[in-house]
């Protein structure tokens, strides 16, 4: 009836209002006096949801009856963080929801930290997937995202004795509001078995797989909502299952223990993310992860596609599919499979249909970061895909050999298969065959892709090869992040346009000598970095001076990302208060932040380090004026968004050439934040945008680190030569920091000075100086301003927004398709 309707989708406070209490009634079973917080949580959820769902159905029926083209996004990883918050704003309604919540005497923020964020992923890849999907809605581009509903997401992290210790994430523990199952949507997966040849009822010759496993995958369907739009996405995540049918057999030979056994090993599949963000070999469960979620999506494809358009011939017409990294790349196989074994085409259709369908975006150049997996693992587990995967590569080569004649190493380098020694099925080499773009995620990593890692590939095909730079979303990474800011750019700007389009930041500059607006700018940093300091004195113990400069790095701990020269550096500055020479330092809080993969020894020991410093120096009475060292325990989505706000310094100092964009260098400088940073990944298109002289740069570039690591690298020569970094590396071996050990960090201070693969020496001396600049420009409290207000001012480009309408314009080719907000 029509006052229901009202209720659940109007707008007004009253509406909010009965819905809210309505909920709160009908769903949580609970009146006012005696709701927890997370009973009020819950109704605030499913009051938004009510809306969300208003928006979402009557996108699906647009697309699906205008037959839209779609993008579906391919990903292992989604890394969305709290939904709550992020809704509001693309509803239009936080200001409405904290009105609402004040008559009924509840605190809005309070309901919002109850939230647990789904953790669907490691670092910058999930994220990456996240800010994708939230623009792709408010781009008004029809879009699914495919991806696993990990039971366990990303591990939550304690800081133990300084050492890192994992808990498990066991976010569904009370329930999720976003998500709507659909038990009617679910396909079988199969893994194992044979391949049999066959003549079809035509009398032709046809290859069929018999699995000796089959499960399960069942569709959690998740309204991504744009902002200011009526569009809304489907994330669409797969849970494994045993199907209904598998426990009979065994209940009929007696076996129950079996058959509830076979459910938990079907299970299994979706049970866990894997915390790494680098291959480890042999890892079989991690390729059933990625066929099971790309089988599922692939036959969830052909399913709408039959069901709306018609015939599989237009497949490709109807849907781009964006591999997220070489994850999802076993989706070529599994489409081949799907069209020719199932649908009955012939190899040239089916690999033309295919082909076209398929987009790859490359993460990462590091050699150790490409995924292999052993051909008999593969063979084993996918038995019908590898035969498809050797045609695909038979024909390929074939094609190579005809444009390279008689080049057969550079059919050795390009072949889907690495011989010699274990045979191993290269993913990424899969991925570019398999599509009709590839891209790297920042300009110099795209040309790093063509030059280096795909040299052969771009030689063959140099139309295939893009670059689009990375984006982050402002909405969630700005209007939620950091109301304080927005409110005073919306106050400034004279409107809130910038939030959609984000190139009018550039409005502010008109603002920046304005020394009331500088006054208001610093008061908004100042308000933040108190903020933060209050949550990390209950977080870690350690008091921050929110008059000091916070220096902040963080991100995933990787050697790359040389969390251990920013060490270096306060080991030094430490060294310099000790011997009383403060001349040109300025009181700093240096913040860490970042997860470290499990397994990853040496970045478990950078963590270690940094807390073990931090001891000393908080406890040293003689340097806690100027210094203090802060461990962020459980950097997440959610930590993070306390953290950007509160930054005045964001650290990007990778190894030029190893990162291949960054995101968080974005979401820092967004909110006002210099950086200090290599030629490196964004890094270098950040410095370009908000100019030279408001950015501080330091260390080699790509093509001097490759020359050097050439010319032949010798960093016990740099240690042995300058003495302050001889002193710096010897205080971490005296057992300062250690109780005495001279061990404990024995693995890092060595690998530094006799291997540095990552070349933290050479670029120590560069870093200080640079360091050095940064402290004196900070006592300029009226040019670091000028700065700051023109990195946010000059900072639109990294929308993802902009991001998205790159890729849809040059690689997917596919237009909005606007949803009537009337309707
Ligand atoms: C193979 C598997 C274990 C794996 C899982 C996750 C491998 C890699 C990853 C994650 C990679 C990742 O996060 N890469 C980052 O992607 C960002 C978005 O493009 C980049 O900004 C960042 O430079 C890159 O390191």
């Amino acid at each position: 009836d029509s006052e229901r309707e009202h209720t659940r989708t109007g707008m007004s406070k009253a509406a909010l209002k009965q819905d809210f209490l309505d909920n709160l009634f009908y769903i949580q079973g609970r009146f006012r006096e005696v709701a927890t917080p997370h009973d009020l949580y819950m109704a605030a959820a499913f009051t938004t949801r009510d809306r969300l769902l208003k928006r979402w159905v009557e996108s699906a029926q647009v697309f699906k009856t205008s037959h839209a083209r779609t993008v579906c996004y391919l990903s292992a990883e989604y890394l969305l963080g709290p939904h709550l918050a992020g809704n509001l704003v693309n509803l239009g309604i936080t200001e409405a929801a904290r009105e609402v919540g004040e008559e009924l005497g509840l605190d809005l923020d309070a309901i919002l930290e109850e939230e647990e964020e789904p953790g669907l992923g490691n670092g910058g890849l999930g994220r990456l997937a996240a800010c994708f999907m939230e623009s792709l809605s408010t781009c008004q581009i029809p879009a699914i995202g495919y991806g696993i509903r990990y039971e366990f997401g990303i591990f939550d992290q304690a800081i133990e004795d300084g050492w890192q210790v994992e808990k498990t994430d066991n976010w569904l523990r009370n329930g999720n509001p976003w998500e709507i199952p659909r038990p009617k949507i679910r396909f079988s997966v199969g893994y194992g078995g044979y391949t049999e040849s066959y003549r079809d009822d035509k009398g032709r010759s046809r290859q069929r797989w018999q699995p000796s496993l089959v499960i399960n995958g069942m569709a959690y369907d998740t309204p991504i909502l744009g902002y200011g739009t009526a569009n809304a996405n489907l994330l669409r995540l797969w849970k494994a299952e045993a199907p209904a049918s598998f426990d009979f057999q065994a209940f009929n030979t007696g076996d129950y223990y079996g058959a509830v056994y076979a459910n938990i090993q079907a299970e299994t599949i979706s049970k866990v993310l894997y915390p790494n963000d680098e291959p480890e070999a042999g890892k079989e469960l991690r390729l059933k992860q990625q066929y099971f979620f790309v089988s599922c999506s692939m036959q969830d494809m052909v399913r709408l596609h039959l069901n709306t358009v018609g015939p599989l011939e237009t497949f490709a017409d109807k849907f781009v599919a964006q591999l997220n990294d070489t994850h999802p790349a076993l989706a070529v196989a599994e489409l081949m499979r799907l069209l020719l074994d199932e649908h009955v085409m012939s190899w040239e259709q089916a690999w033309d249909i295919t082909h076209r369908t398929f987009c790859y975006t490359n993460h990462t150049l590091l050699p150790e970061a490409l995924e292999t997996w052993s051909v008999s693992l593969f063979e084993r587990l996918l038995p019908r895909h590898l035969e498809i995967v050797y045609e695909i590569n038979r024909r390929f080569l074939d094609e190579v050999r005809m444009r390279f004649l008689g080049d057969e190493a550079r059919v050795w380098r390009m072949s889907l298969i690495a011989e010699g020694g274990e045979r191993r099925v290269r993913m990424a080499n899969l991925a570019v065959v398999g599509s009709r773009a590839v891209n790297g995620v920042a300009e110099l990593h795209s040309e790093l892709v063509k030059a280096t890692l795909f040299k052969d590939f771009a030689e063959l095909w140099p139309e295939r090869f893009h670059n689009v730079t990375n984006g982050v979303t402002p909405r969630r990474f700005m209007v939620v992040a950091n109301p304080r800011l927005s409110k005073l750019i919306t106050r400034t700007c004279g409107h809130e346009d910038w939030i959609r389009d984000l190139e009018r930041l550039r409005e502010l500059e008109a603002h920046v000598d304005d020394a009331g607006f500088q006054e208001a700018w610093r008061a908004v940093k100042h308000a933040a970095k108190q903020d933060l300091a209050a949550w990390m004195q209950q977080a870690s113990g350690v008091r921050l001076d929110p008059e000091s400069l916070f220096d902040v790095q963080a991100k995933r701990f990787h050697e790359y990302k040389r969390q251990h020269l920013k060490v270096l550096h306060i080991i030094r500055c430490y060294q310099r208060l000790k011997q009383g020479q403060p001349q040109d330092l300025v009181p700093r809080a240096f913040i860490f932040g970042g997860k470290a993969a499990p397994g990853y020894f040496m970045a478990k020991l950078m963590i270690k380090l940094i807390n073990a410093v931090g001891a000393v120096v908080n406890n040293d009475p003689q340097v806690n004026g100027w210094i203090r060292v802060a461990f962020l325990p459980d950097f997440n989505v959610k930590n993070g968004q306390r953290l950007y706000p509160a930054a005045d310094l964001s650290e990007q100092i990778s190894l030029a050439g190893k990162e291949a964009s960054g995101t968080g260098n974005m979401k820092f400088s967004m909110n006002g934040a210099l950086t200090i940073g290599t030629l490196d990944g964004a890094n270098v298109e950040i410095r370009e945008a908000v100019g030279a002289e408001n950015f501080f740069l330091f260390g080699m570039t790509a093509a001097e680190a490759l020359q050097r690591q050439m010319t032949g690298y010798r960093p016990w020569e740099l240690y042995q030569n300058d003495p302050e970094l001889k002193s710096d590396i010897d205080l971490i071996n005296s057992g300062l920091f250690s109780h005495g050990d001279t061990q404990l960090f024995r693995p890092l201070t060595d690998n530094l000075v006799n291997h540095d693969p990552f070349m933290v020496l050479a670029d120590y001396r560069d870093y200080l100086d640079c360091q050095k600049m940064v402290s004196e420009t900070y006592k300029d409290t009226e040019r670091w301003t000028r700065m700051s207000i023109l990195n946010v001012a000059r900072i639109g480009r990294f929308s993802s927004d902009r991001a998205i309408r790159e890729y849809a314009e040059h690689i997917w080719k596919v237009t909005p398709r606007l949803i009537d907000p009337a309707s």
